[in-house]
């Protein structure tokens, strides 16, 4: 056997040898290292005459190459192995039934943010997502509201300091900006919901300075009010769990919508307790409005073409309402008897078939 051979030989018993990663990589530079054996020998044919460098050339460069395949291949089987102990060990019989000590529970928010997902899905719309963390150009100035806009001090914006790339932050407001970011990448038609927590300087038994908010966009060629209209009575049927529902529209003023509206749900509150759709009492749920041109032309849409409606509405809110939790700092106090008392089960997915 000649010497090319038998380095050859010992270094790919040591790489079938080799344990793990690092008992590996150790035979990988002693072979292929800057002073490794191989580098050491492919070194040696920059002395030789061109005869000896054609001969031995070709049988260097494929010890070479045999030997680096060898530790590649060697180097998934030890990946596919551990992979298969670490599977082997995590293994879950899902067939074992629930343990009846479980103590965990499905945050109220969190259960009810899945609810309005299941009905707004099955009315057509996609969900949308954006960072907590926005720029202060899509959570105002492309919703109509620049930095000198009054409408700027109605919302207590938390600023995040000045960041590398020279833009201005602030926590998000409102989603508004997860559906600036649909309409700059999409073209109409657009039907999405945005859910997701929200920020604002704020703190009493109804406001949170981290609150959670659901918005809709809509735009398409003639999208109008009463699309809106339908929309939102069917979603309050269905989160409040009422065949009949009765909302009324007052005037208002969001600078991203023109006209704006908000909406209130006729309710009873006579017996200490919330009732939807009867009572002679009004409960404000949602604003909204028609997009302003103004927005859709800052996001790339032709307003003479296009026109969307916009709605929101507090998921919290909801939540107290629905299930009638007082306070909403007690959402985000994480004291364990409120989740038990509010919490919901793992198991009771909201479907619309199956029950909210
Ligand atoms: C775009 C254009 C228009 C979203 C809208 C409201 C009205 C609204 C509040 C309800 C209670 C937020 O949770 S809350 O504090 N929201 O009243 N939101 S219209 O309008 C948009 C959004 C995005 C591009």
């Amino acid at each position: 056997m000649s010497d090319c051979e038998s380095l050859e030989r010992q270094i790919l018993d040591a790489v079938a040898s080799a344990a793990d990663d690092a008992a590996l990589e150790q035979v990988r530079v002693a072979a292929l290292g800057k002073k490794g054996s191989i580098s050491e020998l492919l070194k040696t044919l920059g002395g030789m005459t061109p005869d000896q460098r054609k001969e031995n050339g070709p049988k260097f460069n494929g010890l070479r190459d045999r030997v680096t395949i060898a530790i590649t291949e060697r180097r998934s089987a030890l990946a596919a192995a551990a992979l298969d102990a670490k599977l082997a060990f995590e293994r879950i019989d899902v067939t074992l039934p629930v343990r009846p000590e479980s103590r965990g529970t499905i945050h109220p928010v969190s259960q009810v943010t899945d609810e309005i997902i299941a009905i707004f899905a099955d009315l057509g719309f996609a969900v949308a997502e954006g960072p907590d963390v926005e720029f202060d150009d899509y959570n105002f100035t492309k919703l109509n509201t620049p930095p000198d806009h009054p409408a700027r001090q109605m919302q207590d914006t938390f600023y995040v300091n000045p960041q590398a790339d020279g833009a201005s932050h602030v926590l998000r407001t409102q989603t508004s900006a997860v559906q600036v970011r649909t309409m700059l990448v999409q073209k109409p038609p657009i039907r999405i919901i945005a859910p997701g927590r929200t920020y604002r300087c704020d703190s009493d038994a109804t406001h949170s300075p981290m609150f959670h908010q659901v918005e809709g966009l809509v735009v398409d060629e003639s999208t109008h009010l009463g699309h809106l209209k339908w929309v939102l009575e069917e979603f309050s049927k269905a989160f409040f769990e009422i065949d009949h529902v009765e909302l009324r529209a007052r005037p208002s003023y969001f600078p991203f919508t023109e006209p704006s509206l908000e909406w209130d749900i006729r309710c009873d509150r006579s017996g200490g307790q919330i009732k939807f759709g009867v009572g002679e009492d009004w409960l404000e749920v949602f604003g909204s409005g028609m997009v302003n041109p103004k927005v859709l032309e800052n996001c790339g849409i032709d307003p003479t073409k296009y026109q969307g409606y916009a709605f929101g509405g507090g998921i919290d809110r909801m939540a107290m309402l629905k299930y009638g939790i007082p306070d909403i700092r007690s959402f985000f106090e994480s004291d364990l008897r409120w989740l038990k008392a509010y919490g919901f089960s793992a198991l009771a997915l909201p479907t619309l078939d199956g029950g909210l």
